[in-house]
């Protein structure tokens, strides 16, 4: 249906090609041959995932028309490319994708039925790629989604794990981690690039020497030697051609000659280096926002940035262009300070390989870098041990000392006498054992630096990057975070998307502001009918799967009350379980009491080492198990654990919430993608004044969004002032009631013991105010409940949300990205045909 709008189709009669062509009959034929001579199966023998596999390929074909003519212009038209470099990626799964923006969904499931087959359950069949931890990686993904859909050309880059984020299994209510296999029967969505492969050094030495002309050099003798391989993944936009490329590295064993030299005769040494190199890229690790400073990880970091930049002027060079445009021709954007030491590994390529002059090479760096900061946590902002780094990376440790000099001599120059401020600003932290503070290299080594969100900014401009602000202003912008409306409502929530779509067009999809045509709609009795019965059939399709999955009953026409996000004590999921437990007890006190019926809906993973995240997680199965057998309360709080909280499963989860708890003590969450994805399906959110969630409330307006607690200038001064959280206890007997129940033993079968950690840490520190903010989060929650019994307005209210969340689309992030950091112009791809690629 959209192909014949945007494809350059040619008209006329014509033969269609099995690897390009449309109609039901070609993909028909396609997916058989595909099933023959790709998976080697015949009918009688073929598996779903064989089927799986035959129609990927049928779709890849497609793509790959695209991708050729995409790469084909960049490289005609010497283009200025955005380069993301990511240590993180969460696309979710490929196909589905891929038929919205294809705009081949349709024929493709008639095609498939005319197979035999049913669409739905091929396209479950797919393992998604669990590169990233959570926000951060989701957020590169929906990036890359609207590059490709906004025409700008433009390289994802990062690391091709082989084990991705741990699959999440709940056993006796405990976290169990299991390794994720992703890539086990094969990916048919990459393509192995082993002629572009490059080589990465790490440890050994430094040596100075005097070139030819007499000039002063420096030479890094590595000790070992690990080869880098591109695996390739094309990222189609939306209803366009142009198709960029998702380019990840896989570390692997160089076959050198001075490695069969040395290992002559030593078979196991020989197999022992391979193992070791292909270590670099083995596991992701599982850590969201405090990363541990682990040697394989700072590995990982420069192994992937390396094999980057390189590939970068690779590029460059093969157009024939002179290294001093290198940045009118990349720029290069730093998703949080992972890729930072690119900084640093920049300066080493054009210095000592390209031997470009310091002052030179400083200026093409600068131009080229941008920064995005992710996280105000003080617990995690990277730093690394000199020890460490020098033993593994000794010539960057050579560069950053000099960058440090020179930029602190600047500073002396502006701040006479001010030894603070050198302290303050230095690259090294010379208090805590000397280490290297990778957001002070981000922010001197970039021309831009921006944080996540407005608040986020704010914070980061009086916080912990106050000092450089203070010396570039002009550096520092706000871009919010965005989503993309392709997955998280077109391809997720289809029965909406035709609502939507049948009232005010198609126009949406590519400038979500067109929503607010149905600000309007949202007064007209039969839409709001109409709205909610979409809401209540997508419901519905929950309740069956958690029914299917976990033989679990839940009332499809009670309030989705869902949080879902990593575990983190800042996000509070353990001031949610309060608010749960506080109803249980007014129900206990009064059987009879009044309450609009809940499910409260949890989904998400801890990190492996985080004990607490871990603890909260096995409190909420433990209420879960009490509440949902209780036939007193069970009509009225059903609690839901969706084990597994992956893209694949978030995909059932946004569209079917009324409620979205965005809960985050104020001043912590940096921004939130979730809260995004929750209003665009028609959720109203129940909040704190952090990150993106008070833009979120501006657009939607205040009547709209459930608001509560702190704000973030109240937390800092609640937090000065010697916060007390016993006399929030001591005061308050529906909160007292809570906690004693929790610690009595009732949850644990009588063990007294096994969330004391949790009560105790709450009752005397308390660092993220959960006992300060539950009154307020209780008093507001009822008013939710209120609320919920007028369906009209409540439903009114869910368009008004959708209605007006237009500025949350990545696409408008992106432009904005586009405008004030990159300065890159979209690059219209045209197809050529086939025919004559193949005469
Ligand atoms: C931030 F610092 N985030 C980090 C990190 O290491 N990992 C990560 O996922 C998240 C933030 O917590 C966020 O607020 C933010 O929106 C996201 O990065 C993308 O900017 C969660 O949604």
């Amino acid at each position: 249906s959209g192909q014949s709008d945007s494809m350059d189709v040619q008209t006329g009669p014509q033969i269609e090609d099995d690897r390009t062509g449309f109609s039901i009959e070609t993909l028909r034929r396609a997916i058989a041959d595909n099933l023959y001579y790709i998976q080697g199966k015949f009918p009688e023998i073929a598996t779903q995932y064989d089927y799986y596999m035959a129609l990927a390929y049928t779709v890849r074909d497609r793509i790959l028309h695209r991708w050729i003519n995409t790469v084909k212009t960049y490289r005609e038209q010497d283009v200025k490319v955005v380069c993301y470099l990511s240590a993180e990626y969460l696309p979710g799964p490929h196909l589905g994708n891929n038929l919205v923006n294809l705009g081949i969904y349709p024929q493709v499931e008639q095609a498939v039925r005319a197979s035999g087959l049913d669409l739905n359950a091929l396209l479950a069949e797919e393992e998604e790629p669990g590169l990233g931890n959570g926000g951060l990686g989701r957020l590169a993904a929906c990036y890359m989604d609207s590059l490709a859909t906004l025409e700008i050309p433009a390289i994802g880059y990062g690391i091709r794990y082989e084990y991705g984020i741990f699959d999440q299994e709940i056993r006796d209510g405990w976290q169990v981690e299991i390794t994720d296999k992703w890539l086990r029967l094969g990916n048919p969505w990459e393509i192995p690039r082993p002629e572009n492969a490059v080589d990465v050094k790490f440890g050994g030495y430094t040596e100075s020497y005097t070139d030819d002309q007499g000039h002063y050099r420096v030479r890094w003798v590595p000790h070992q030697v690990v080869k880098g391989v591109p695996y390739d993944t094309p990222i189609s936009g939306y209803r366009v051609n142009t198709t960029n490329t998702l380019r990840l590295w896989k570390a692997e064993a160089p076959e050198s000659f001075d490695f069969q030299a040395f290992n002559l005769g030593d078979y196991y040494g020989a197999v022992d280096t391979k193992i070791t190199s292909e270590n670099l890229t083995k596991v992701l690790y599982p850590n969201d926002e405090p990363i541990q400073g682990k040697q394989l990880r700072l590995e990982q970091q420069y192994f992937f940035v390396s094999c980057s930049l390189q590939n970068l002027l690779k590029i460059h060079l093969l157009r024939e262009d002179p290294l001093e445009t290198f940045a009118d021709k990349f720029a290069i954007q730093l998703n949080d300070t992972h890729p930072a030491i690119g900084i640093a590994e920049l300066m080493r390529l054009l210095v000592d390989e390209y031997l470009i002059n310091w002052e030179i090479a400083w200026d093409i760096t600068q131009e080229a870098f941008a920064f995005t900061n992710h996280t105000l946590l003080p617990e995690a902002l990277e730093t690394w041990s000199l020890e460490l780094f020098g033993r593994l990376l000794p010539r960057h440790l050579e560069i950053i000392y000099e960058i440090n000099q020179r930029f602190l001599d600047q500073v002396r120059l502006k701040y006479l006498g001010n030894t603070d401020k050198l302290a303050q600003l230095s690259l090294l932290d010379e208090r805590r054992g000397k280490r290297i503070r990778m957001a002070h290299l981000a922010c001197v080594g970039s021309h831009a630096i921006n944080g996540v969100a407005a608040l986020h900014t704010e914070l980061l401009k009086t916080g912990v990057l106050r000092d450089f602000y203070e010396l570039w202003p002009e550096k520092f912008s706000n871009k919010t975070n965005g989503v993309t409306p392709r997955r998280w409502m077109v391809l997720i929530n289809p029965r909406l998307t035709q609502l939507i779509s049948r009232n005010i067009g198609e126009s949406w999809i590519k400038q979500l502001d067109d929503l607010r045509q149905l600000a309007p709609l949202a007064n007209d009795p039969s839409f709001c009918h109409e709205w909610r019965q979409v809401k209540r059939a997508v419901k519905q399709d929950l309740a069956d799967y958690i029914q299917t999955t976990q033989g679990l009953t839940i009332n499809p026409d009670s309030i989705y009350d869902v949080q879902a996000k990593r575990f983190h004590e800042y996000k509070r999921q353990h001031l949610n379980v309060l608010h749960i437990v506080t109803l249980y007890n007014r129900i206990k006190h009064n059987p009879e009491i009044e309450m609009t019926p809940r499910t409260f809906i949890f989904g998400g993973k801890a990190a492996p080492g985080y004990r607490m995240a871990k603890l909260i997680i096995k409190l909420i199965t433990a209420v879960g198990d009490a509440v949902n057998q209780d036939p007193d309360v069970c009509d009225r709080i059903k609690i839901v654990f969706m084990p597994d909280f992956n893209v694949t499963n978030s995909q059932r989860i946004y569209p079917a919430a009324d409620l979205s708890e965005q809960i985050s003590t104020a001043g912590k969450e940096a921004s939130g993608t979730g809260n995004m994805k929750f209003s665009m399906n028609g959720a109203l959110t129940i909040g704190t004044l952090d990150g993106a969630n008070i833009e979120i409330r501006e657009a939607v307006g205040a009547e709209n969004f459930y608001l509560f607690g702190l704000t973030a200038q109240e937390v800092a001064d609640l937090k000065a002032s010697s916060y007390n959280p016993r006399a929030y206890y001591d005061s308050n007997a529906a909160l007292r009631e809570a906690l004693d129940l929790i610690s009595s033993g009732y949850f644990s079968h009588g063990d007294g013991s096994l969330f004391q950690p949790l009560v105790e840490g709450l009752l005397h520190h308390d660092p993220y105010l959960v006992l300060a903010d539950y009154q307020s989060y209780i008093d507001c929650q009822d008013s939710v409940g209120q609320a919920f019994q007028d369906q009209e307005t409540w439903t009114r209210t869910a368009i008004l949300n959708v209605a007006r969340i237009g500025k949350f689309s990545s696409d408008r992030a992106i432009r904005e990205y586009c405008q004030d950091i990159w300065h890159v112009d979209p690059v219209h791809i045209k197809l050529e045909e086939y025919v004559q690629a193949k005469a």
